[in-house]
């Protein structure tokens, strides 16, 4: 399928061309034409794509099956057709119920069954297919995420030369818990096509180093040792597009608006947490935590309000059903225990927004409260310190972003009583503090700016 024309100008590297490939377009295609992704991946990637012979190869969704066959937008895009028996296999299966529970440590979470595998193996076979039939020679390719594991070894024993790099987005877990896995080695074989790996950290990078040295791969120090030739490991943390959300951040009109919102809480403080709606975030957790801050420090009854959002996700998989449930009682219990006539303590919105309305929270917001129980990075995270003004951020510990975001209110997001002290201590840290912090934060961020990670990402492959 061509959404427009080939080759639009030249690269600052010297590839013949450029295919990324990922189970998500950077774009849904609707009958009313494409409507862009928002997030990390399509940001970070749609502008080198852009700049090169571009092809990005993705899953061809189940929404998409009655859009028109060639629509007019930025990239050419080519989709990978999986019957419907084994997408729920690949992607609800053994992506979302065993890599996703896994390499987040939710170990009773993981369904190790035989089928999820079979059909993520022949779902990488059909992504394999795909990118043989469009690839050049010369032409480097690049892997997105833990979907597609497979898929580097299947490319390299087909075309030796071709130049793969691969990403991974979330946290590469310790060796020990990689090893539940029955089918571990295949998948670290897998990934070992690749020339060069990625990770958000250098503890996930450092994870998946002795997890290949565990299945008996020479290791020397960021290179794995594969026949006769060598895989390279790399911590490249991804980060958000910093010019984008600067333009936001001066927005008068959403500056606007945000007074308006601060104005709709009626309290002294509100409290922000965006999240979508998945375990691995912490969002029931953080509701209890705001509970017990509520109950041991009544001083911020009537003063504060927290903000909830949650953006509806993988709604197809019986766990994300279930925690709605759950997070829907714990907010209509905080809400039946301390809601006034005069107060409303908190509000929890479902569903997604624009950027613009994100930013529009986010300057409103006096604290971010971003406690993921495990997170690969948390873009979120960086998206709050960069638009915000004079706000706190208290961010877990057990995010990527943690790693980076020194300057941050770092807590444990299981110590319910440690958030909801943190939390407090974040309400009364003055103002010249604030930004002082955030004055760091944003630096921090600058640096991993998304529009440049690719091209250094690419960089480092062409020597890798
Ligand atoms: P996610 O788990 O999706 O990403 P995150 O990094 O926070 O997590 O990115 C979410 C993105 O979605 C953000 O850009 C945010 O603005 C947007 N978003 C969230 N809620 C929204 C809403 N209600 N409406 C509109 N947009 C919303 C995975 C990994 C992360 C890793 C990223 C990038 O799990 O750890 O940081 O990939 O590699």
């Amino acid at each position: 399928m061509t959404l427009g024309p080939r080759g639009l100008g030249k690269g600052i590297l010297e590839f013949v061309g450029l295919i990324i490939v990922a189970n998500r377009a950077p774009f849904r295609l609707t009958p009313e034409g494409p409507v862009p992704a928002v997030g990390g991946l399509a940001t970070a990637l749609l502008p080198v794509l852009e700049a090169r012979e571009g092809t990005w190869v993705a899953a061809r969704e189940e929404e998409e099956r009655r859009a028109p066959a060639a629509v007019k937008g930025p990239v050419h895009l080519e989709l990978v057709s999986i019957p419907e028996k084994e997408w729920r296999g690949y992607y609800g299966g053994f992506s979302n119920r065993i890599l996703w529970p896994l390499c987040h440590y939710f170990l009773e979470r993981v369904e190790l069954k035989r089928e999820f595998y079979r059909d993520y193996q022949r779902v990488n076979w059909r992504f394999a297919d795909k990118v043989l039939k469009v690839w050049r020679e010369g032409d480097v390719v690049f892997v997105q995420d833990y979907h597609l594991l497979l898929l580097p070894r299947l490319l390299r024993e087909r075309a030796p030369r071709m130049r793969i790099g691969f990403f991974y987005h979330i946290p590469w877990p310790s060796s020990g818990v990689f090893r539940i896995l029955p089918w571990g080695r295949a998948l670290v074989e897998g990934l070992l096509g690749a020339d060069l790996i990625g990770f958000h950290t250098q503890e996930y990078a450092e994870n998946f180093l002795r997890t290949a040295a565990y299945y008996g791969f020479p290791v020397k120090e960021d290179r794995i040792r594969v026949g006769d030739r060598w895989a390279r490991v790399k911590a490249h943390p991804l980060g958000i597009d910093t010019e984008r959300f600067r333009n936001l951040a001066q927005d008068p009109h959403i500056g606007l608006q945000a007074r308006g919102l601060k104005h709709l809480a009626g309290t002294e403080r509100l409290i922000l947490g965006v999240d979508r709606l998945d375990y691995t975030k912490g969002i029931l957790e953080r509701l209890l935590a705001y509970e017990r801050f509520l109950q041991s420090y009544p001083q911020w009854r009537g003063r504060v309000s927290l903000f909830q959002i949650a953006t509806p996700s993988r709604t197809s998989v019986g766990a994300y059903r279930e925690l709605k449930r759950s997070v829907d009682e714990v907010v209509g219990r905080i809400l039946g225990n301390f809601l006034r006539a005069d107060w409303v303590p908190l509000r929890y919105f479902y569903q997604t927004y624009t950027q613009e309305e994100l930013a529009t929270f986010y300057r409103a917001a006096d604290v971010a409260l971003i406690t993921p129980l495990r997170d690969g990075m948390n873009l979120v995270a960086l998206e709050y310190a960069y638009t915000s003004d004079s706000g706190a951020l208290v961010l877990s510990n057990l995010a990527g972003a943690a790693q980076y975001l020194k300057e941050a209110f770092l807590v444990n997001p299981y110590d319910l009583e440690g958030v909801a002290q943190t939390l407090d201590q974040a309400l009364r840290t003055p103002v010249g503090e604030r930004r002082e912090r955030l004055t760091s934060l944003k630096q921090r961020i600058q640096a991993l700016d998304a529009k440049t990670w690719a091209e250094r990402f690419l960089a480092s492959l062409e020597t890798a």
